[in-house]
């Protein structure tokens, strides 16, 4: 059965690739960032009839709703929502760090992504839908000073917290913890790490699972060399 999903952070790394394997799964995907012209080239890749761009900075409440209205304007509801928009440190911990990088962090990997569950809700209890919330390995683990890995382990907390508030709804909450993945994310490459395709491949086996089974955590790792 076809499913209409919507991924934030689509314009790359692993919401774009996500993207890729839903409308290979015969999905229809709503692409939501700043960068329009990547987004556009992936309409294009995947089909303006399987696909959508919408720009949108997630950090913008008002743009949000703008997109939701965007999606539904074009697919009659909404059976998925990722909300995976975020982005990293500019330098190691916090003595080092930069505090514009810090209220960034919180903004998109935090307050943006609360926002779209919000909004997300009352489409997903229609459809007795999936929130998918990116979170990290580095949200499971101290990382020294890290204002990254702590936005990550407040996804973990929002998941658990998010799942329990919509107990009863049928509406399931999954949080994707991928280890190191080859992205943008960082500047320069990361051979040993995973590729998006891997934490794509997490995404379709989770929204594939009957409504009644819900992954509440999916976690991703690079298999250990030692
Ligand atoms: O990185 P990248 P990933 N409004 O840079 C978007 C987490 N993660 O795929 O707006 C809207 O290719 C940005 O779009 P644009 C990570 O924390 C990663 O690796 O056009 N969108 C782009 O599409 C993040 O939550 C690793 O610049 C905004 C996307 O976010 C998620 O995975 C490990 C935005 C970032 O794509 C995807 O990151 C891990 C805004 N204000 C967790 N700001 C890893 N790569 O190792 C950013 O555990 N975006």
């Amino acid at each position: 059965m076809t499913k209409n999903i919507l991924i934030t952070g689509a314009s790359s790394g692993i919401g774009a690739a996500c993207a890729r394997k839903s409308v290979e799964a015969g999905y229809k995907v709503a692409l939501a960032a700043r960068s329009v012209s990547k987004l556009e080239a992936l309409v294009e890749e995947l089909g303006s009839e399987n696909a959508l761009a919408i720009e949108c900075d997630v950090s913008d409440p008002d743009a949000q709703l703008k997109m939701f209205s965007q999606v539904l304007e074009r697919f009659p509801g909404l059976d998925v929502v990722f909300a995976n928009a975020g982005l990293g440190a500019t330098a190691m911990g916090t003595e080092s760090g930069d505090i514009d990088n810090f209220r960034e962090m919180i903004l998109v990997n935090n307050f943006a992504l609360t926002v779209t569950c919000k909004l997300a809700i009352p489409h997903l209890k229609a459809s007795k839908g999936h929130l998918l919330l990116t979170g990290s390995r580095a949200g499971n683990t101290v990382l020294k000073g890290s204002v990254y890995g702590a936005t990550k382990w407040f996804v973990k907390g929002y998941a658990q917290n998010l799942a329990a508030e919509l107990a009863g709804t049928r509406v399931r909450v999954t949080n994707i913890e991928p280890g190191m993945v080859d992205t943008a994310f960082f500047d320069e490459a990361k051979p040993d790490a995973l590729r998006d395709d891997d934490i794509a491949n997490a995404f379709i086996y989770t929204v594939s699972q009957p409504e009644t089974v819900m992954i509440a955590d999916i976690q991703v790792y690079p298999t250990p060399k030692n």
